[in-house]
């Protein structure tokens, strides 16, 4: 028994969800985690081995958002029925890093959930955007997850140093390193933060490295790498779903699909905009929205040079973006709640039928 336990410990099931899965283990559930996942089915690992799952109805019935679907890394209860598997309910997550689903659906799609460490990953050659890192920077830092920025193929790259310089300023305070995937300097680096025990997701764009670092930080070619030149392989992606590996070493990786945009689903994080909360104290509007108020000291800065006109442009559109979201928000969750009070008439209808 002592050695079962130990098996989902390396997992990462820890005293919080031990206590949260004891709630449901007297229906004969069992804790498990979910490990994989296409289309339909999930992969799980639960004491007994990895199985093949599918959702119970009750959970189909009852999520309105793609979040309240699993997602990989979350911890379920799955009932095992001869050769049938079913996630019965999700534990409550300790943290989840997800994004606005891509395309015209307003819905929130969960990357990953209980995560120690999130490596977000870009790489020094032409797909080097501060922009986008300024996303994938804002989603990790609502997720409330620690994150480290790995600058990757810098011995393709003639400036590291500077580009390097950018990305400090981008990430105050920030853990930053600009490395080759395939340096044994880079899986001791790797190694020092995915400790047995903790799950580690490495996010970012197609072709950055992410397989590559995993490969590099597991010692061996678990992850199928993009090989192709890139002329041929524009706009492919090498890895194609979400995957939780358990490393030799212990530790967990995620391995993600690159991404070709990320939009925060969360509230949004004002990091790296503190300069600009900062001056629209200044504003004479309280609500100013620093487009075509008077006296407004936010525009005053950019038009003598003391913010950049990008960082402004990048703030009103992630306002933007957060009000749109918060009304669809509000308007699924009104779709729960009729969903929930029409279960309940049912149910009460049939008590008094009976
Ligand atoms: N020179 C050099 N090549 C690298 C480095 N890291 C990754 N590569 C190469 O870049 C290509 C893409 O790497 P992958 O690891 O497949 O990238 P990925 O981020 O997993 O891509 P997707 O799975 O499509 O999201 C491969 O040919 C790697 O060998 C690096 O630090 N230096
Ligand atoms: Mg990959
Ligand atoms: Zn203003």
């Amino acid at each position: 028994m002592e050695e079962l336990k130990n098996t989902l410990e390396k997992w990462g099931f820890d005293s919080r969800f031990r206590e949260l899965a004891l709630k449901g283990s007297e229906e004969g559930l069992i804790p498990a985690r979910v490990i994989g996942h296409n289309r339909h089915f999930y992969d799980v690992v639960c004491e007994k081995g990895v199985f093949s799952a599918k959702t119970s109805g009750s959970i189909r019935y009852n999520s309105v958002l793609k979040s309240d679907l699993p997602a990989v890394g979350d911890w379920v209860m799955i009932s095992i029925r001869r050769d049938k598997s079913y996630i019965c309910s999700i534990l409550p997550r300790k943290n989840c890093i997800s994004r606005r689903c891509s395309g015209n659906v307003i819905d929130e799609q969960v990357l990953s959930s209980n995560i120690d460490i999130v490596f977000i990953v870009m790489s020094l050659d032409e797909n080097f955007n501060l922009k986008r890192l300024q996303r994938y920077i804002s989603v990790a830092a609502s997720s409330k997850i620690k994150y480290v920025i790995l600058l990757t193929k810098s011995d393709l790259c003639s400036n590291s140093a500077e580009l390097f310089e950018e990305v400090k300023k981008a990430a105050p305070g920030k853990e930053v390193f600009a490395l080759s995937s395939f340096d044994k300097t880079t899986e001791e680096l790797l190694r020092s933060f995915v400790r047995p025990g903790l799950s580690a997701v490495f996010i970012g764009s197609s072709g950055v490295g992410k397989s590559t670092l995993i490969n590099t930080l597991s010692g061996s070619n678990i992850r199928a790498t993009g090989e192709i030149s890139s002329a041929v392989r524009k706009g492919r992606h090498t890895t194609s779903s979400r995957e939780l590996l358990l490393l030799p070493s212990g530790g967990m990786v995620i391995d993600t699909p690159g991404m070709r945009e990320i939009q925060n689903w969360q509230e949004e994080d004002s990091s790296g905009f503190e300069m600009i909360l900062e001056l629209s104290q200044h504003c004479r509007f309280t609500d100013c929205r620093h487009k075509t108020e008077p006296g407004c000291a936010v525009k005053e800065a950019v038009e003598n040079g003391t913010l950049a006109a990008e960082t402004l442009e990048m703030w009103q559109k992630q306002l933007e973006e957060s009000e749109e979201l918060k009304q669809k928000k509000a308007a699924a969750l009104k779709i729960l709640e009729t969903r929930k009070s029409k279960r309940k008439k049912n149910r009460n209808g049939e008590e008094s039928r009976r």
